[in-house]
């Protein structure tokens, strides 16, 4: 099947958020130069992982996540040349998860963002060294990277963010929940705490990342974030289980029905198509109620909002 997907697609808030669709196209580009500039070159050996690692990365994602980095450093005043190495960082983490993820030993997957998924194009032996690599990489990239404000305590607090959002409390949990409900019966409250770990950890972690490169922003206005970051990165997921059920193949770019055919609980198997529709709508009210408080603040919401529209309305 012609699968027809490429990194920068028109943004469906474009409508609310006239200005947005450049500005996440701006974005989009800028970490696609920044991730290959961070990248091994293929040239260097061992020249296939090397191959491997820059065919996982530069596929073509949406970008989500260093975009969101991007957004809550605009929120807060902060220049893109302070973010890259964050932004950089959680793409990379996101990158060696979906890597794995694809694994037979996990949700065994043939296509990624419209092409073989990486042991499918390579070997399995090079797609674990290839996540393993990349999520070494991100936290370099942390310690060490340019991109970054060159205090050491802020880059050690993205270091620690980071390998939160990663870990067991996070992602990686998250995973090992999700395998372990396969063919369960979950309730909606584990069902949402699966999707907390999983995929809101790491939505999460992006502004929270922002907001750790601006070290005096005032209490009240990280806790405005960290609020808008957690029911976003829940919308996220819910959306995507959607997505999963009613999406079109040919538009998300890896096939859809995953879910079901795995016997995995996800949010609308367990409370049905349009409550899923009315939680991530309450989750996105809240997320933008949220950001009022930035506003209050003399900050610009706007970039926030318009991802958090974007991410709600998404069609891939
Ligand atoms: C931690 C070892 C380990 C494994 C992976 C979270 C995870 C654990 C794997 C990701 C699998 C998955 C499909 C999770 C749902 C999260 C999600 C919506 C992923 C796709 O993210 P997008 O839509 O993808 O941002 P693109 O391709 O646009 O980057």
């Amino acid at each position: 099947m012609a699968v027809q997907f490429s990194a920068v697609q028109p943004s469906p808030a474009a409508g609310r958020h006239p200005d947005f669709a450049p500005q996440l196209k701006q974005w989009q580009v800028r970490v696609e130069r920044e991730l290959s500039a961070r990248l091994p070159a293929v040239e260097t050996q061992p020249s296939r992982l090397h191959e491997a690692i820059r065919y996982s990365v530069l596929s073509g994602g949406k970008r989500v996540r260093p975009a969101l980095v991007y957004a809550t450093g605009t929120a807060i005043g902060l220049p893109e040349s302070m973010l890259d190495g964050a932004a950089c960082a959680v793409e990379l983490i996101h990158a060696y998860s979906l890597v794995h993820d694809d694994l037979p030993a996990m949700d065994d997957d043939d296509l990624r963002r419209g092409r073989p998924t990486c042991h499918k194009a390579y070997d399995e032996a090079t797609a674990i060294l290839v996540g393993d690599s990349l999520q070494c990489l991100a936290f370099e990239l942390l310690a060490e990277g340019p991109g970054l404000p060159t205090d050491s305590s802020v880059r050690l607090e993205l270091v620690r963010l980071l390998a939160i959002a990663s870990g067991t409390s996070g992602m990686a949990g998250g995973q090992a929940l999700d395998l372990a409900a396969i063919g369960r019966k979950l309730s909606l409250a584990e069902v949402e705490e699966m999707h907390v770990r999983k995929t809101g950890a790491l939505i999460h972690v992006c502004v929270m990342m922002a907001a750790a490169c601006a070290p005096h922003l005032p209490d009240h206005i990280a806790r405005a974030l960290d609020e808008y970051a957690r029911a976003t990165g829940l919308a996220f997921q819910i959306q995507d289980d959607l997505l999963d059920v009613e999406g079109d193949v040919a538009v998300i770019g890896k096939a859809t029905g995953a879910d079901r055919a795995h016997d995995k609980p996800t949010y609308p198997s367990v409370a049905g198509i349009e409550p899923a529709h009315e939680r991530v709508q309450e989750l996105h009210t809240r997320a933008l109620s949220a950001l009022a408080k930035l506003d209050a603040a003399g900050l610009q919401s706007a970039p926030l909002a318009a991802m958090s529209d974007w991410l709600v309305l998404r069609k891939y």
